[in-house]
């Protein structure tokens, strides 16, 4: 027969409430599936959720035929701000499936290499700012979070912001909404008058980014340009399935989807990249011996990325222990067996992949799982991992359109720190904190 799903102790009406820290996020769950099992269940104010995070279960999840992607939670809050933009947009909404072939293309290897120069760009004015510093102390995921910030906003032509002190309104206004979609799912039934103020700023501030990105739209409607970029590529691409384009809404949404999507997920990956290496003198090494060999004297081309290897498997073993984007959900599309019938799960149960204990998974990454090796990421190494071992961008279909384009900017933006920059780890500062957003 089936077994019951582990469950710690819960309370009336909020259930397993207190279990989850709101502020350290996915943490709480890591430390509870390393006490409870590879699934455990919770009551969230009445929801019933499960968590999981052993490879073979995520090898299951995993199956397009059996599972598929479930907006809810925090996620289902973020709606309010990206509506049906690829990442919060339901699986069987007709608008994902018309974006996603529309969108495919331009995050394509072709698109994306176009975007190089603008990218090169872009780095060069965080290399030249920490050039300036010399031996002041630098503000590393301060500094990363608005390279990719940029790199982003110039996807669709907004401002850049580099030399900007304080994060600009839209930014901060996609901060602090993105934080209150993740508490407004703690809330009590019937208690939402006692949230009227904090859900007023709420309103401002989905409003605000809703009218910053309708003004970029309505510019490039009001002045055409031939440009093959981001934006046209919305305006103008058809759906070659149902011949439908994108509406400005939709757009609107789709610029705002990117930004919660990527910058903060890259600039994480790169800030703990290098929290690594500073402490691993044998990686750091390694780099910058293999981008003198690869590039020499000469400056970072596109060319030259795909021969970063070590670069790429350090990349791969950063996200392996911090998962930017912590988890994603999925649900039975019908009633489910898992493991081959110990645990039964009803339809439509939503059921987390908790990236951060998959990666550690003992059955996979053995006894030293917590210690920074980039060598198990080399040599065919990550090719012969157990299938859905390491899953840092998501699955199948709603997986990460935007891997490409973070993948080539990181790659280049170490590659050219490597071979311009000396970095002592007393320069060093980071703050990390988990996304409390992604419930
Ligand atoms: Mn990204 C989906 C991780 C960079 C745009 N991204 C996902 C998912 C993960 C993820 C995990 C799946 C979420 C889910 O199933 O609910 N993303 C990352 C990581 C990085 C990243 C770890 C960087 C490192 N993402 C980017 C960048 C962009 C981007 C950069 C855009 C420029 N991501 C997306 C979009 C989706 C997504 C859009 C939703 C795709 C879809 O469902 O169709």
């Amino acid at each position: 027969g089936t077994h019951p799903i582990p469950q710690p102790p819960s309370k009336p009406l909020i259930g397993n409430l207190l279990d989850i820290d709101p502020n350290t996020g996915l943490e709480s769950f890591v430390r509870l599936i390393q006490r409870y099992g590879e699934i455990i269940q919770l009551d969230i104010v009445g929801n019933r959720r499960m968590f999981v995070g052993s490879q073979r279960l995520v090898h299951e999840l995993s199956d397009q035929t059996r599972f598929e992607k479930k907006v809810v939670g925090a996620l289902e809050q973020v709606r309010h701000l990206a509506g049906d933009g690829l990442f919060t947009a339901h699986q069987q909404e007709p608008s994902w499936e018309v974006a996603h072939r529309i969108l495919i293309p331009a995050f394509g290897p072709l698109s994306i290499r176009e975007m190089y120069p603008g990218m090169v760009d872009i780095a060069d004015q965080l290399i030249k700012k920490w050039q300036r510093f010399g031996d002041a102390k630098i503000d590393v995921v301060s500094d990363f979070t608005k390279l990719t910030l940029d790199s982003e906003l110039s996807l669709p032509r907004y401002d850049a912001t580099f030399y900007s002190e304080d994060p600009p309104p839209f930014v901060e206004a996609m901060a602090r909404s993105l934080k209150h979609s993740g508490l407004r799912i703690r809330r009590l039934p019937g208690t939402s008058m006692f949230y009227r103020s904090a859900d007023r700023q709420y309103d401002a501030d989905i409003k605000l980014q809703h009218l910053i990105a309708d003004e970029v739209v309505q510019k490039r409607i009001e002045h055409p340009s031939d440009d093959d970029d981001l934006l046209n590529k919305m305006l103008k691409g058809k759906d070659p399935k149902t011949g439908l384009g994108l509406t400005p809404e939709n757009i609107r949404y789709q610029l705002v989807t990117f930004l919660i999507a990527g910058h903060e997920t890259t600039s994480g990956m790169l800030s703990f990249l290098f929290y690594w290496l500073l402490k691993t003198p044998r990686a750091y090494q390694a780099i910058r011996s293999e981008v003198d060999a690869v590039c020499g004297s000469e400056p970072v081309k596109v060319e030259h990325l795909q021969k970063l290897k070590y670069i790429d498997a350090s990349l791969k073993e950063a996200l392996r222990l911090h998962a930017t984007a912590p988890g994603w959900t999925v649900a039975p599309i019908k009633d489910e067996l898992l493991l081959g019938g110990k645990y039964m799960v009803k339809q439509g149960q939503p059921m987390m992949v908790v990236l951060d204990s998959l990666h550690r998974d003992p059955a996979v990454w053995g006894e030293d799982a917590e210690e920074f090796r980039p060598e198990r990421m080399l040599d065919g190494k990550f090719e012969a991992l157990p299938p859905d071992s390491w899953k840092p961008f998501g699955n199948g279909v709603r997986a990460c359109i935007g891997r490409p384009f973070a993948w080539q900017e990181a790659l280049m933006v170490v590659a050219k720190i490597k071979t311009t920059l000396t970095i002592k780890p007393a320069e060093f500062y980071l703050h990390a904190t988990l996304r409390k957003d992604m419930l």
